[in-house]
């Protein structure tokens, strides 16, 4: 399958190694002893990430896999330190984990935008020669093969069986583009969008996820694969298609997919849930919905996402819950 959104890379990186301190002697004409007045070397440049806003997934680092830093620069006589080494940077979306790949240990969890790791130190200068101390060579600097892992930050994760209408609820509440189509799996990567509650000064982010089916927790369908992009939602938007047309009982499918949610993650069991029953508009919606409504204890909002029903209370009970 092909995407462009893309959450697993492996790459390795190299910090730059200290500049040799400089062996030279300074012969002052009034002295039978040349001086000696080695500069030190430079330190060699860190390998650094940062988590950008602006940056979305990790597929730029599927093409380049090795980062390193510049060298630090040798010293030079007369006491001239030699000049360190540029950092190199690697810029990631934020909810990147950082792990270093022959151990699986956690180096950083980069939630905030702007925040940064050194995963390479660069190497320490060499030391210029002193009286009847030789000069020294400049340190080698760290290198580490590094996993990188978005698990996307979202205060909402949108799911639902395929074709249910979640991509058409996103671009309605939010200026996000998800591709809707009438056939199964439109979505193929989870895609983000903000929403702002107007004249409320409220805002908060969706996760459009590809629709789920039986199976996705032994890897059937595509969402299996972004499952793990739900993990760190604070609530779960869980849409049923309420029409005739699905051909499917509600009830039934929502006890499924919450099945194969609780498989994946028992930990998900605690996470809430808001109920959507979509495409309202269209005929036997509401007989199903009664019927639905009969079975669960919890409250369901009724829409539609393509004709813009029942959108307000729904943003409203968002808004309670997150608050
Ligand atoms: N009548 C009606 N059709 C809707 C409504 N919401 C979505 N649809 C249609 O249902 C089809 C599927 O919509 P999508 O938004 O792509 O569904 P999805 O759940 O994102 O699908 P996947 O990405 O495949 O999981 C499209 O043809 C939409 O136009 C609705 O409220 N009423
Ligand atoms: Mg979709």
């Amino acid at each position: 399958m092909k995407t462009n959104f893309i959450d697993y890379v492996e790459i390795e990186v190299k910090a730059g190694k200290g500049g040799d301190g400089c062996t030279s002697f300074f012969y002052d004409r009034f002295s039978h002893f040349p001086k000696p007045d080695g500069g030190n070397g430079g330190k060699g440049g860190n390998v650094i990430i940062i988590a950008d806003e602006n940056i979305h997934t990790l597929l730029d680092l599927q093409y380049r896999k090795r980062f390193v830093a510049e060298n630090g620069h040798h010293g030079e006589g007369n006491y001239k330190k030699g000049e360190a080494g540029k950092d190199c940077y690697i810029l990631v979306p934020v909810g990147t984990l950082v792990k270093d790949a022959q151990t699986g240990f956690i180096l950083r969890d980069l939630t905030q935008p702007g925040e940064k790791v050194i995963v390479a130190k660069g190497g320490e200068g060499g030391r210029g020669n002193r009286p009847r101390k030789p000069a020294t060579p400049g340190k080698l600097g760290e290198g580490k093969k590094l996993i990188l892992e978005l698990k996307l930050i979202a205060d909402i994760g949108l799911v639902g069986y395929p074709n249910v209408g979640k991509s058409t609820l996103l671009n309605r509440i939010s200026s996000a583009h998800s591709q809707v189509g009438d056939y199964p799996f439109t979505t193929k990567a989870p895609v983000l969008g903000r929403v702002e509650i107007e004249d409320e000064e409220f805002t908060f982010t969706v996760a459009d996820m590809p629709g789920l089916i039986e199976g996705a927790h032994r890897g059937k369908g595509l969402g299996h694969t972004f499952l793990r992009h739900i993990e760190r939602t604070k609530i779960l938007l869980h849409m049923i298609d309420i029409s005739e047309s699905a051909g499917r009982d509600a009830y039934d499918d929502y006890l499924s997919l919450n099945k194969e949610l609780f498989l994946y993650k028992p930990d998900l069991k605690e996470k809430k849930q808001i109920i959507v029953a979509n495409k309202i508009d269209l005929p036997g919606a509401w007989e199903n919905l009664e019927r639905f409504s009969r079975n669960l204890k919890e409250k369901i909002y009724p829409i539609s996402a393509l004709k813009g029903e029942g959108i307000e209370q729904l943003l409203q009970a968002v808004k309670e819950t997150l608050s």
